[in-house]
């Protein structure tokens, strides 16, 4: 049997965003998202954009009925910062504020663990339209204030606080690369934006610790060992540098204080360093996080580049390091990404011997898989591979924590299938199927067997 620590945490994570829908009078204001899929519906897959989710803000209530029913003891959301202050900043609408409360409530009547995360990817429009969104340090001040009315409206009821959800991806999607909005390609946006991202985390820890010192609060970040393709000191060093960027940027001054010296480095030497004051740098080392969320779906394998950079070009992170397609990798074909359990194991390994063994919580693993349908049996979805999958994942966390690793509980994305960003809901990762016409919700085999999982605290060898 691998049985896990007592009161280990058996959940999923899910985000506002994803999930809840947009409603007329619900008072919401637009996020990003929102914005960018109205003006250019054709970069979403199938032109599936985020009005409808999994509709949680109208089935919530049945929704959450299914916690129980697939063993969930913790459960991870995301407040829309978009629908408590449809501007950004300013006036509140009581309807989004009212919502929370009454799901937060619920939850816990339930005699679930509550994680509230402030910030998925969801910018509110105004703030992007008005100021500049993340370019501008004011908005690191508007979240500040946007959280600590969360922390002061539903201290009561959230059990840990989350900042932001994987930081890193806004700043390499949206300003690195074309990827998501605002797709700008500008090196110096980038670093900008990661700056006063982390500065807006920090200010968020501080508020919370005014609120109530006895809050707890921490960030999720996809910390990816980078691997080399070799040990060639180029690749090492392609490795060294893809996790300053990738995981260090954030990871260091969350859990640290400060930042990589060999990162501000590689910035100043390409004259990218942002404003900044010393006032922000001791608020961020006094602001550190409590406890860690990590989400790991691949590991990050990286080769040196094979081209010296066109100088004329912009700054991109190949200039440094490129993908690297192991031979022989195991891979999720529907999404694309390698299978690598050990990575979760050295990830592990890495906050134990790095980073002071802080506490931590694993928020986002799953397997998303297209056209599940034709695993239906007897009405149920036999997704045995996301059984397979789940295990093979919690084997490798098991080893870890025997070996002193301090994690908490595992939250698998995600609890119902629902709206993924650019996929739309082309891969499904519930624990849950969604019949995308009727809305209706079904359990799929895994969340029955997460219920079994969750009732023995572990699984047959
Ligand atoms: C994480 C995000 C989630 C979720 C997940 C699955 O990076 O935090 O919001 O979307 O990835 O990825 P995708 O939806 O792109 O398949």
């Amino acid at each position: 049997m691998y049985q896990f620590p007592k009161d280990f945490l058996w959940g999923s994570s899910t985000s506002g965003p994803q999930t809840e829908g947009r409603f007329a009078q619900d008072g919401k204001g637009d996020n990003l998202w929102d914005y960018w899929y109205r003006i250019e519906p054709n970069r979403f897959y199938q032109g599936q954009g985020p009005e409808k989710t999994s509709t949680f803000y109208e089935h919530w209530e049945e929704d959450l009925d299914l916690l129980l029913e697939t063993g969930h003891t913790a459960f991870r959301t995301s407040i829309q910062w978009s629908r408590i202050f449809p501007e950004g900043r300013g006036e509140i609408n009581q309807a989004g504020v009212d919502f929370y409360r009454r799901v937060f409530e619920k939850i816990k009547e339930k005699g679930i663990h509550l994680l509230v995360n402030l910030y998925h990817f969801d910018l509110p429009m105004a703030l992007q339209e008005q100021g500049d969104g993340w370019e501008n340090k004011e908005t690191a001040y508007a979240y500040q204030e946007y959280t600590r009315f969360c922390f002061k409206t539903y201290g009561d009821l959230v059990d840990q606080w989350i900042t932001f959800n994987e930081p890193i991806v806004p700043v390499e999607f949206g300003y690195f690369y074309d990827a998501h909005f605002p797709h700008k390609v500008d090196a110096a946006a980038a670093v900008k934006v990661a700056y006063h991202t982390q500065l807006a985390s920090s200010l968020a820890v501080k508020a919370c610790h005014e609120v109530d010192p006895n809050f707890r609060i921490g960030i999720v970040l996809n910390l990816t060992p980078a691997y080399p393709r070799s040990q060639h000191p180029e690749d090492v060093k392609a490795a060294r540098i893809a996790e300053l960027f990738q995981a260090k940027s954030f990871l260091d001054p969350s859990v640290l204080g400060h930042y990589p010296e060999e990162l501000v480095e590689i910035l100043r030497e390409r004259d990218l360093l942002p404003d900044y004051d010393p006032f922000e740098l001791r608020l961020i080392e006094e602001n550190t996080v409590d406890y860690l969320g990590v989400n790991y779906y691949q590991p990050l394998r990286v080769a040196a580049p094979r081209y010296a950079p066109n100088p004329a070009s912009p700054l991109l992170f190949e200039q440094f390091y490129e993908p690297y397609v192991m031979p022989g990798r195991k891979i999720n074909p529907h999404r694309g990404w390698e299978i690598y359990e050990q990575g979760l194991y050295d990830i592990a390994q890495n906050i134990k011997e790095n980073y002071g063994n802080i506490e931590w919580i694993l928020t986002e693993n799953g397997m998303g898989v297209e056209g599940e349908e034709k695993f239906r049996k007897d009405g149920v979805i036999q997704d045995d591979y996301r059984i397979d999958f789940v295990k093979d994942h919690l084997r490798e966390l098991h080893r870890a924590i025997q070996d002193g690793a301090n994690c908490k509980g595992y939250l698998i994305w995600t609890f119902i299938d629902c709206w993924s960003w650019l996929n739309g809901y082309k891969n499904r990762y519930g624990l849950v199927e969604l019949d995308l016409e009727s809305q209706k919700r079904t359990l799929k085999k895994s969340g029955h067997w997460f219920k079994e999982l969750s009732q023995a605290n572990g699984f047959e060898k």
